[in-house]
């Protein structure tokens, strides 16, 4: 694949000291994770109502753990792919590199990005809904649904960010300035219809930063991009760090 780039685009990619991305589950699809929306979209056959709000887990706790497991089952045997390797690369060929996912599965940090900004948490970590407490844990699949806080004995919860919650704000202080500093930024494999995480794009923008989509389709962000690479992101994302290696 041969990326449509011109070599002034190129040249300011290069020249970029600070850059950020932001990924969706695109990224993931690669690796076998399913997407949310598009054809065979998570919410094509779940009710994100019934399954991914504070509201749906008072009502039903076991039903949402249920679901989470089947998750949990799903990604545990799955790998990094292509694009994942090469956004880890980012952070040794940028001087400042900020990683900020939507993703919950944990494969950036598998292949070996040191400190992702993980917006809507991370499918392997559980918080007691009494004491907070965060805990991480991979077996797949759980033995007691819904499972029960070692320490106090009341419900766990996923450590993922549903509808209708407030962000980390220490996670979004992270994810807004990067956007802010960022002088490149990458928006790959994500249909920018999650607020605030899609908002970080116009941001990143309105403050200077070149903005380079990687997706296979057209998304509401696509008229802010100065570049768009259409394709999957484990093909352009190894090429366009060769690219940016090159002399
Ligand atoms: C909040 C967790 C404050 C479940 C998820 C402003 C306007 C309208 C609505 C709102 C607004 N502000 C807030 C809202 C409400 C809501 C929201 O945004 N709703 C939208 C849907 C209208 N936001 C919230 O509730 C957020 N909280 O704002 O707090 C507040 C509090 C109370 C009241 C008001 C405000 C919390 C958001 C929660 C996010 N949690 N789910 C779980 O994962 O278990 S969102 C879910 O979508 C996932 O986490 C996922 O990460 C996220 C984003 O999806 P994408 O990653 O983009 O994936 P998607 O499938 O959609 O797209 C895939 C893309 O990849 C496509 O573009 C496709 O073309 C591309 N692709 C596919 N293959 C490839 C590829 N690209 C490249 N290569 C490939 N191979």
């Amino acid at each position: 694949m041969t990326l449509n780039i011109s070599p002034g685009d190129l040249r300011r990619m290069k020249q970029a000291r600070r850059a950020a991305a932001l990924t969706g589950a695109g990224v993931s699809a690669e690796s076998g994770v399913p997407t949310f929306r598009g054809k065979d979209g998570l919410w094509r056959s779940f009710r994100a109502e019934d399954l991914a709000t504070p509201e749906a887990f008072a009502r039903d706790p076991k039903l949402v753990w249920e679901w989470y497991d089947w998750r949990r089952s799903l990604i545990a045997p799955l790998a990094p792919n292509p694009g994942h390797y090469a956004l880890a690369q980012m952070e040794k060929i940028f001087p400042r590199f900020t990683l900020i996912t939507q993703n919950v599965d944990g494969l950036h940090r598998a292949a070996g990005s040191t400190a992702p900004v993980e917006m809507h948490g991370n499918i392997w970590l559980t918080r007691c809904v009494r004491e907070g407490s965060i805990c991480e844990n991979r077996q797949a699949p759980l033995p007691e649904i819904p499972p029960r806080c070692p320490g106090c004995g009341a419900l766990l919860r996923p450590h993922i960010v549903w509808f209708g919650e407030s962000l980390d704000p220490d996670v979004l202080e992270q994810a807004f300035t990067a956007a802010r500093e960022a002088e490149l930024f990458f928006v790959i494999g994500t249909a920018a219809a999650v607020q605030p995480a899609a908002s970080l794009v116009g941001i990143a923008k309105e403050h200077g930063a070149m903005v380079v989509e990687v997706n296979v389709e057209e998304t509401p962000v696509t008229h802010l991009a100065d570049v768009s690479l259409r394709g999957p992101s484990g093909k352009i994302l190894p090429e366009l760090v060769n690219l940016l290696q090159s002399a």
